[in-house]
């Protein structure tokens, strides 16, 4: 009789389905939509292992999950609270040692506690679509039910430590390779009860897991195994905490014989990562992705078209790019271009980038040929007219825009969606020239856009629900992070990221040099400090267009623009805040230049100081901060998390510390006011001047997106849409 200390079963989360078959007892694991480890589902795998035990006439156990997954791992929402019911060890510990064999019958995505699950069965079958991974290193964490212990002891510690450290998800085909699964079939079900009545006589002999010793007595003594892992963890995870602790429990399930004082060192090194900030800011992440491509006025039901065929204009790198995302989501993509030579080197760089993924072992040639083929190109509109969606990705001029959404609304059959895939321009102005501006959106990439997983999706006043539902859809299939932004100057990463850059450009006046600024930032853990992403865009393209509208530069780019009239533009021409060698990105101090950052600085009225590190990340942090409060306060973006998913996704900010909204709320919004008035004192700037949203939440102990989302449509707001893309 099992007696449990927790009380209120009712509210428990998810549950376990029991049913005896063929003298086979099957445990499904029902939590839709993925079936985590909640609660209710740990409280239900012991109970019918108990019951399979207590009932003779069963052989033996399968156990499954419903729909489309196996078991997603434990239940992330559950971390850093308080958590009822039966740990999870103790489930596993009562899987591990059921009297009876245990098949787990894989018949979907097997991730985290679900891998660990599996782990703890005498044989794993799979399905042909199924795939296993341990990503907790993703959330901040490291496989805490086991795993550490039990899949080096499967398929090699050094295995083990690529997955885990990585995060990988592993195809079933690839985990029977590995050893990770026993077999594969098309119905995992029914094999794993054929299997169990095959096995059933041979009672004493399951094999565990935890017994495979081999692998690890032969990584005893070979240093090269940790040391590997600890080159890809420095090379991959800057600034993690997990990965390290991953490290030192694969070394203690290699060093220690006992298998169980594995699984203690493991408990304790997963209670630091716990505990650990790091863990709440990968976690604000994970949830702040998925709830970005829900729009809080649009309803659940909105119909979604189908998008059977997409169509690009332009086939420059931005546009080859987001061709290759529609054709690696197997959607068929048409490019057009107006020019015949570029159109042949567009493509080309195309079938080059896969060529690319072949050499380093991402695609096998058959997949290239098979992604490729999905990309057709032309010169002529009328091959678009059959697209369920076209991507206009031509160089930044409105009324170039405006010219091709005219043609595009001609050529385009109806009730196709048109979008512009612009960083700053008037989406309301390039939907006015169209008969179907419901049907108009900015879909704001970043480049490389095959690689980069951020898509700002701008709403126009007129955009409808379907539209937009239609597009985070289709964001979600090229495994975009999509966050909606209202059509406001700059929308929500740019707007941020022009305050930030000034303010590096203002350290630079006020003493501090660019080699320092970057260090600081990237120290604070920034992918690229601003003037190595400076040089990286290119310093011309604000210069000239300041040169054109024939006003003044503002201070801040006083010295960028300097550098431009001495022929430096970045790394396109090997010199600009840095020299660069021919054919390589890396950054050389450029010495040369600080004559003239002593000289605008004087002209200028500043006498160069001394500025610390600290100021440093202080005052480019402070900047993304306070602007981040005024977008969300205005409504331009949702929520405060959409705001750390771009910043995280598009421009380098380290998950680890959970995007700049998230790292204000840790520092303390009373200490974030605290630091602005500081600043503002020492520099005069209204940058530093407190967001109003900042002050009251201050004022009242909360923090950023405890408060309700806010209404996004735009027509409550009006903004005047000058870009500020020029001001860069
Ligand atoms: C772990 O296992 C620790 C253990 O080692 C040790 C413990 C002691 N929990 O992503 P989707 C929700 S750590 C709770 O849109 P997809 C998700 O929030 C865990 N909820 O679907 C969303 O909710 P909503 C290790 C979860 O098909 C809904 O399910 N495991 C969990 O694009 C649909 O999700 C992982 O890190 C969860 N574990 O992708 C795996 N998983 O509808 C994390 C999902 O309200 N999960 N939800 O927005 C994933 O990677 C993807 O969800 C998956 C499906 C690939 C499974």
């Amino acid at each position: 009789m099992l007696f449990y200390k927790y009380l209120g079963r009712n509210a428990l989360k998810g549950t376990v389905l029991y049913e005896v078959k063929d003298e086979v007892a099957i445990l499904t694991v029902d939590n839709p939509p993925v079936n985590p480890l909640s609660d209710g589902v740990r409280t239900g795998l012991h109970e019918s292992l108990v019951k399979a035990e207590e009932d003779d006439t069963v052989k033996g156990v399968v156990l499954t999950g419903n729909g489309r997954a196996f078991i997603a791992g434990a239940d992330i929402s559950e971390f850093g609270g308080n958590v009822e019911g039966i740990p999870l060890n103790e489930v596993f510990n009562k899987l591990e040692f059921c009297k009876k064999p245990v098949v787990a019958a894989i018949n979907g995505v097997a991730l985290g506690g679900g891998l660990e699950t599996a782990l703890c069965c005498n044989y794993r079958i799979a399905s042909k679509t199924a795939f296993v991974g341990l990503p907790e290193v993703n959330l901040g964490l490291l496989p805490g039910g086991g795993g550490t212990q039990r899949l080096p002891r499967l398929i090699g510690p050094g295995e083990a430590l690529k997955m885990m450290l990585s995060g990988s998800h592993v195809p079933s085909k690839k985990a029977l390779e590995m050893g990770i699964v026993d077999k594969i079939s098309d119905d995992v079900v029914a094999e794993s009860i054929d299997f169990i009545k095959e096995m059933a006589g041979n009672n004493d002999n399951h094999p565990r897991v935890r017994d495979k010793n081999e692998k690890m007595l032969e990584a005893r003594g070979d240093e090269n195994v940790l040391l590997d892992a600890q080159a890809m963890a420095a090379k991959a995870r800057k600034g993690q905490f997990a990965p390290g602790q991953i490290i030192k429990c694969v070394e203690a399930a290699i060093n220690i014989d006992d298998f169980d004082e594995g699984i203690k060192k493991e408990g304790e090194y997963f209670m630091e990562c716990l505990l650990h900030p790091q863990r709440e800011a990968m976690i604000h992440i994970f949830f702040g992705e998925r709830a970005a491509s829900k729009i809080s006025d649009v309803p659940k039901d909105t119909k979604i078209k189908d998008i059977k065929k997409a169509g690009i204009i332009g086939s420059g790198t931005m546009g080859g790019g987001i061709a290759m995302c529609f054709a690696n989501a197997g959607i068929p993509v048409h490019i057009i271009d107006q020019d015949e030579e570029n159109l042949k080197r567009g493509v080309s760089v195309i079938e080059k980038n896969y060529d690319f993924m072949v050499n380093k072992g991402r695609l096998t040639a058959e997949q290239k040929d098979g992604v490729f083929s999905l990309v057709t190109s032309s010169l002529d509109y009328k091959d678009v007219s059959d697209c369920d969606i076209v991507i206009e990705a031509v160089y930044e001029n409105l009324e170039l825009k405006h010219e091709i959404f005219k043609s595009l609304d001609e050529h385009v059959k109806e009730g196709a969606i048109l979008a512009s895939n612009t960083s700053g321009l008037d989406i309301d102005s390039i939907a006015s020239v169209t008969k179907r501006p419901e049907m108009v959106v900015g879909t704001h990439f970043f480049s490389p856009a095959n690689i980069m997983r951020l898509l700002e999706v701008v709403r126009g006043e007129a955009t409808s629900d379907e539209t937009l539902a239609t597009i985070m859809a289709i964001g979600k299939k090229l495994k975009k992070a999509a966050v909606v932004s209202l059509n406001a100057p700059g929308f929500i990463g740019n707007r941020m990221l022009f305050g930030y850059t000034a303010q590096a450009n203002m350290l630079l006046l006020e003493g501090a040099l660019p080699h320092q600024i970057d260090q600081a930032l990237e120290s604070f853990g920034l992918n690229m400090g601003p003037f190595r992403m400076m040089d990286l865009v290119g310093l011309d393209l604000g210069w000239r267009a300041r040169k054109l509208s024939g006003k003044e530069s503002p201070l801040h780019a006083k010295i960028g623009d300097e550098l431009c009239e001495q022929d430096r533009y970045g790394q396109k021409n090997g010199a600009g805040y840095y020299n660069y060698s021919e054919g390589s990105r890396a950054p050389n101090p450029a010495p040369e230049n600080e004559e003239t950052y002593e000289r605008i600085s004087e002209e200028n009225g500043f006498t160069r100081r001394e500025i610390s590190d600290e100021e440093i990340v202080d005052r480019c942090i402070l900047a993304l901060i306070n602007e981040g409060a005024d977008i969300l306060s205005e409504g331009v973006s949702q929520r405060a998390a959409d705001i750390d998913v771009v910043y995280i996704n598009g421009y380098g900010f380290p998950i680890w510390r959970g995007g700049p909204m998230h790292h204000a709320n840790a520092m303390g919004l009373d200490v974030v006011i605290e630091k602005l008035e500081k600043y503002k004192e020492i520099t005069g700037s209204d940058v530093y001047k407190p967001s109003e949203m900042l002050v009251k939440l201050a004022k009242n102990g909360e923090k950023l997106g405890e408060a309700p989302e806010k209404d996004n449509r735009k027509e409550k707001l009006g903004f005047e849409m000058s870009s500020v893309a020029n001001n860069f």
